[in-house]
């Protein structure tokens, strides 16, 4: 028996000092699960909507009508249902906000419910997470991608692309693979302080130097590779990951680089990105393109089939977008938030949707989080092969990393690791 007969929530803090909804479940059979739920700053305008309170206090980003509404309707509905009936559970949430985005009730309370309902009902199947919703499939590590240098939103810096990850490809298992990104991370800030460059870190805890353009941050991380004894691309350890996070600089139909005089068009950012291909290993590009710029996302997966080119503010784990790009074959891979859809089996469906058609999965953070370390069962349980969450450094980053740690030390041999297919 694993009975709902209580939710509890409260405000908490998020890494950026702004209220997060955090909320319990517990079951007849004594089983417990808590869980948090984490904020993004360079948002979809199709993600679900996040409620928040609005007014003067916390600047407006109070929870407080989120929490009443856990408080209220939402434990009322729940209260007698099953917590292994994932599905029911969040269709009956679903049906309750009665919004396409959610809206009403707002995706924060809605996805805390969602997974402390998952927690507890993992707990009362006495299975880890992973395991629980992954079945005995999943015992694939993913391959982290460590994002060791910040820009765009996420930092008060000159860089116009986001983020600037490392990807430890050639490692042989997931602990091996976060103690190679760390020691370049490492060797990194040594490379950026010997310059007189900041080595204050950004929202994900990467560094936010002010380097020249993002062939600069390239080279430099090309640099550090070295630096802490490895090589980059071929038969390398490393290759890199970008997240552009275009939306951010796409205005009137065209891309405003701060390193360029004209705006760019699609084509132009495409070439821009084959340049780069050429020159540095570069594993995968997210939202390289505008999230409404269908006709060049098309161009984009067409020129650079060869590399993972993931869809962010353009898919934001919703099926009903994911449909369109498989259609018009715009992106090959998405990127996984939970909070952009705003319930655990809505999730699972994306990632499913995905993987049926050929899409590479990545699992990811939130620029805002918390200790909650969902993801990491979550990317297990996907066996997607791939993660991003963060530079490894800020607890609520590392929280991810060590949860992985701690799966693969209970894996042990059978823990698989990377993607099954690049
Ligand atoms: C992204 C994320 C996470 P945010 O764009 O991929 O890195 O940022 O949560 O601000 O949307
Ligand atoms: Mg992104």
């Amino acid at each position: 028996m694993g009975i709902i007969i209580d939710l509890d929530c409260r405000m908490i803090l998020d890494s950026r000092g702004f209220p997060t909804v955090e909320v319990d479940c517990l079951l007849d059979d004594g089983s417990f699960g808590r869980a948090a739920v984490p904020s993004g700053a360079s948002t979809g305008t199709a993600e679900a909507l996040e409620l928040r309170d609005g007014g003067e206090a916390w600047g407006g980003k109070g929870v407080e009508r989120a929490l009443e509404h856990i408080r209220g309707e939402i434990t009322d509905a729940m209260v007698g249902h099953d917590a292994i009936d994932q599905s029911s559970i969040d269709r009956v949430l679903i049906e309750l906000d009665g919004t396409e985005n959610k809206s009403r009730l707002g995706a924060n309370s809605m996805l805390g419910v969602s997974m402390a309902v998952a927690r507890s009902a993992a707990e009362s199947s006495e299975l880890p997470l992973y395991r629980y919703l992954g079945g005995v499939c999943g015992l694939r590590l993913p391959i982290p991608l460590l994002n060791v240098v910040n820009g765009g939103a996420h930092a008060n810096n000159s860089l116009d692309f986001q983020e600037f990850m490392l990807a430890p490809v050639g490692a042989p298992d997931f602990p091996t693979a976060l103690r190679m990104g760390t020691e370049v991370y490492h060797a990194l800030k040594k490379r950026l302080a010997s310059r007189g460059l900041t080595v204050a870190v950004g929202d994900e805890g990467g560094f936010a130097p002010d380097l020249p353009g993002d062939d600069a941050v390239l080279e430099e991380l090309s640099a550090a590779v070295e630096d802490a004894g490895y090589k980059c691309g071929g038969e390398g350890e490393f290759a890199f990951a970008l997240d552009v996070a275009a939306s951010e600089f796409y205005r009137d139909g065209a891309y405003h680089l701060s390193t360029e005089a004209n705006p760019l068009s699609a084509e132009q950012m495409t070439e821009r990105y084959a340049g780069l291909v050429k020159r540095f290993p570069i594993t995968s590009i997210e939202d390289g393109l505008a999230e409404d710029d269908w006709s060049g996302w098309q161009h984009l997966t067409a020129t650079l089939s060869e590399i993972r080119l993931i869809g962010d503010d353009l898919l934001v784990t919703q099926t009903s977008r994911l449909k369109r790009a498989i259609e018009e074959k715009a992106a090959n891979a998405i990127l996984i938030k939970l909070n952009q859809v705003g319930t655990v089996t809505e999730t699972l469906e994306a990632c499913r949707l995905a993987q049926d058609h050929g899409y590479r999965v990545v699992i990811s953070h939130r620029s805002g989080e918390t200790e909650d370390d969902f993801i990491a069962d979550l990317a297990v349980a996907t066996g997607c092969g791939w993660i991003k969450t963060g530079a490894p450094c800020r607890s609520e980053r590392n929280a991810k990393y060590n949860r992985l740690l701690r799966i693969a030390e209970q894996l042990g041999p059978d823990a698989a690791f990377g993607p099954l297919r690049w």
